[in-house]
């Protein structure tokens, strides 16, 4: 399929380099660590999908679930013929959810991964003829700028996935504050939070049967032999999620089975057996702590809606007036 005439696509995706530096920089460190941002290689992304569809992993069918239930309302929160701004797209099942309810004005999706980007933004403007579609490839965490034909439209943004959970607390508020400053005043946000629940709940949904999340956290292994040329035997580590109840999140890991060499750009990174990389935290919040979170932000809370068993939550924010 060739490109529908209303899809303009900017690939300002990060240079290959981005991932050897902060391979390079992550492993030299203690504890070793990696951002989960590094996940999302074509074959991550794919792996990522099939998370979402699991039995064990609640948050993107409740997620789903709530956008249908309650899209009138959330469309009326963000009114019509704005901008839409989605973080982090990925695939296009939410924001088909929505689109007929918001009927924006155009529709720009960030997501870094380019295969995933190019797929959902095409498909998404070859269904609504009307709609001007403006995807950018890129790292939504670095500033980026809006294209000259959307300047003068009122800005409205989309964040699902509960992907803040990913950031520290501190970098979560930065982001959100960034995100404010780029919508302006009047605008609006829906963004997704898991919510804090049962341990046992949310340990399943990061250690499934099926080893699904297992491989999805173990491509980054193998995205560094495939990507940077690195020496390193995949099915030398096991993948370690859990959930730390006092910090609030889960902490996803890598951990040598036994002495394992990992070797990028002539640089040797030994690992005694039990030694990992930290690869993700996924911050759950209650609805208030989010509450108070995006209010440090610079946001005010319009309306929160969550699933009756009280596993996901969307909040609708608003940029709040200087006071
Ligand atoms: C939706 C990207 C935040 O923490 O649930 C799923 C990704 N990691 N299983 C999450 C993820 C392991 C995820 N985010």
């Amino acid at each position: 399929m060739s490109a529908p005439p209303n899809l303009h696509f900017q690939d300002l995706r990060p240079p290959a380099a981005d991932f050897r530096a902060a391979v390079l920089e992550g492993l030299g460190r203690r504890p070793r660590s990696l951002s989960p941002k590094f996940f999302y290689d074509a074959r991550g992304s794919a792996l990522f999908d099939a998370i979402t569809r699991l039995p064990e992993y609640y948050p993107t069918r409740t997620e789903i679930a709530l956008l249908r239930r309650h899209g009138a309302e959330m469309a009326r929160l963000i009114g019509h013929d704005a901008l839409l701004i989605e973080l982090g797209s990925g695939s296009d099942v939410k924001i088909r959810v929505l689109l007929d309810a918001l009927r924006p004005r155009a529709y720009m999706p960030l997501d870094i991964s380019h295969e995933h980007l190019w797929r959902s933004a095409r498909a998404i403007a070859a269904d609504h003829p009307a709609l001007a579609v403006h995807a950018l490839c890129t790292d939504y965490t670095r500033p980026f700028a809006l294209p000259a034909a959307v300047l003068g439209l009122r800005r409205a943004a989309f964040y699902p996935g509960s992907s803040i959970g990913n950031f520290e607390p501190a970098q979560a508020q930065r982001l959100l504050r960034a995100i404010g400053a780029l919508l302006g005043p009047d605008g609006r946000l829906l963004i997704g939070v898991d919510l804090k629940k049962d341990p046992a709940r949310l340990h399943a949904a990061y250690n499934d049967r099926d080893g699904v999340t297992a491989r999805f956290n173990l491509n980054l292994l193998e995205r560094m032999r495939s990507e940077l040329g690195a020496e390193v035997d995949p099915g030398g580590f096991r993948h370690h999620a859990f959930y730390d109840a006092e910090a609030g999140r889960i902490e996803m890991h890598l951990i040598a089975n036994c002495a394992q060499t990992l070797v990028v750009d002539g640089c040797r990174f030994d690992f005694a057996a039990g030694e990992g990389i930290h690869t993700e935290n996924s911050y759950k919040f209650d609805v208030a702590e989010f509450a108070a979170l995006s209010a440090a932000a610079g946001f005010d809370t319009l309306q929160v809606w969550q699933d009756e068993e009280g596993l996901f939550s969307v909040h609708g924010l608003a940029v709040a007036r200087p006071s």
